[in-house]
C-alpha cells in the first residue's frame, strides 16, 4: 500500500457515454488510474459522468417527492434541515430513471472489483442541502475499518457544482489509511472537494469526510448511492417492495443489486415467487405459465 497525498483528486475523464462499447483494455487502464487515486487520496472523481439534461431531470424528480412528501418525511425534512437538508429515501423505487442511475456502469463496474460480482445497493438517497445549512457531522461509510479489505463503498453524484461555498463533500487527508478517532479527525485540516455538475465522487469507505455549510442562495441537490456486499444487510428490503409486475421488468443488473439473489426467504413459496431468476428453478415460477 503506498502513501497517501494531501493533493487534491484529479478529475478523472473518460468517455462514459461510450462506456458498454469500449474494449475492456481501455476501461482497465481508466480504472488502474482509478485504483491510484482511490488509494492515494481516498476519492475518485468521475469529471461530468451525468449528462446536465439528465442532471436537471434528477433534480425536478428529487424536488417533486420533496414537494409531496408525507407527513412522517416532512417532520424528519424538518428536523435534520440544518444539518443534511431534505432527505428522500428509496429514489430507485420511486422512479425508473434512479432504478437505471443505481446500475451505472462505471460505478458498478468499478465497485464490483472491490465488493465482488454480488454487491448489492445499500440505499439509493435523494438529497438537497439548502441555503442555510450547516456542516454535516464527520463520518466514514464503513462499518468495522479492516486494512485492504472494503465492506461498503458509496458513491454522490453532484447535480450541480459544488463548492466550499455551498454546500461541498469535506474530507479529512489520510484517514483512509490511518484509523484515527473521529474526534481526533475534526481536530485536522480538511479539504472540500470541487465538483462540477454531472461529477460523480466515489469513495474509499474509511476516509472521513462530511457535507458542508451552505452559504450561497442556492440549493445544492445530490443523489447518494450506496452499495455493500451481499452478505450484508441493506437499508430495506427491496425484494419485498416490489410487486412481481415491477421486478419482472428489472434487467439482470438490477434484480442482482436490488438482493433477489441473496434475500433471506420468509417461505418456501418465495423460493419460486422471488428467487425465480435462479437459473436452475426459473422453470418453476408459479407466474411463468
Ligand atoms: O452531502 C455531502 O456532501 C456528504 C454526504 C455524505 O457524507 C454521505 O452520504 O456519506
Amino acid at each position: 500500500m503506498s502513501e497517501w497525498t494531501n493533493r487534491a483528486p484529479k478529475r478523472m475523464a473518460f468517455d462514459f457515454a461510450s462506456w458498454e462499447r469500449l474494449p475492456e483494455a481501455e476501461k482497465t487502464d481508466f480504472f488502474a488510474a482509478c485504483d491510484e487515486e482511490m488509494d492515494a487520496v481516498g476519492v475518485v472523481v468521475l469529471a461530468e459522468a451525468i449528462p446536465h439534461d439528465l442532471c436537471d431531470e434528477f433534480i425536478e424528480l428529487i424536488a417533486g417527492e420533496i414537494r409531496s412528501a408525507s407527513p412522517i418525511e416532512r417532520m424528519a425534512n424538518q428536523r435534520r434541515i440544518r444539518q443534511t437538508g431534505p432527505t428522500v429515501y428509496n429514489m430507485q423505487a420511486r422512479h425508473p430513471k434512479f432504478m437505471a442511475q443505481i446500475a451505472y456502469r462505471p460505478v458498478i463496474d468499478y465497485f464490483r472489483r472491490f465488493l465482488g460480482d454480488s454487491m448489492t445497493l445499500y440505499s439509493c438517497e435523494g438529497r438537497v442541502t439548502p441555503p442555510g445549512t450547516g456542516d454535516g457531522n464527520w463520518h466514514y461509510d464503513g462499518y468495522a475499518r479492516i486494512p485492504d479489505y472494503y465492506l461498503t463503498m458509496n458513491s454522490l453524484h453532484y447535480l450541480c457544482d459544488s463548492t466550499k461555498e455551498n454546500g461541498a463533500t469535506r474530507y479529512i487527508p489520510g484517514t483512509h489509511k490511518e484509523f484515527i478517532p473521529l474526534a481526533e479527525a475534526a481536530t485536522r485540516e480538511a479539504k472540500y472537494i470541487d465538483v462540477k455538475k454531472g461529477d460523480i465522487v466515489l469513495f474509499n469507505p474509511y476516509l472521513i469526510h462530511s457535507g458542508s455549510a451552505n452559504q450561497t442562495e442556492k440549493e445544492r441537490p445530490i443523489i447518494i448511492n450506496y452499495y455493500c456486499r451481499s452478505y450484508m444487510k441493506s437499508e430495506f428490503n427491496y425484494p419485498r417492495m416490489m410487486s412481481y409486475v415491477e421486478a419482472s421488468k428489472l434487467t439482470e443488473d438490477q434484480r442482482r443489486l436490488l438482493g433477489f439473489e441473496h434475500m433471506m426467504l420468509e417461505d418456501l413459496h418465495e423460493m419460486y415467487r422471488l428467487v425465480s431468476c435462479r437459473k436452475a428453478l426459473a422453470d418453476m415460477n408459479p407466474y411463468s405459465f
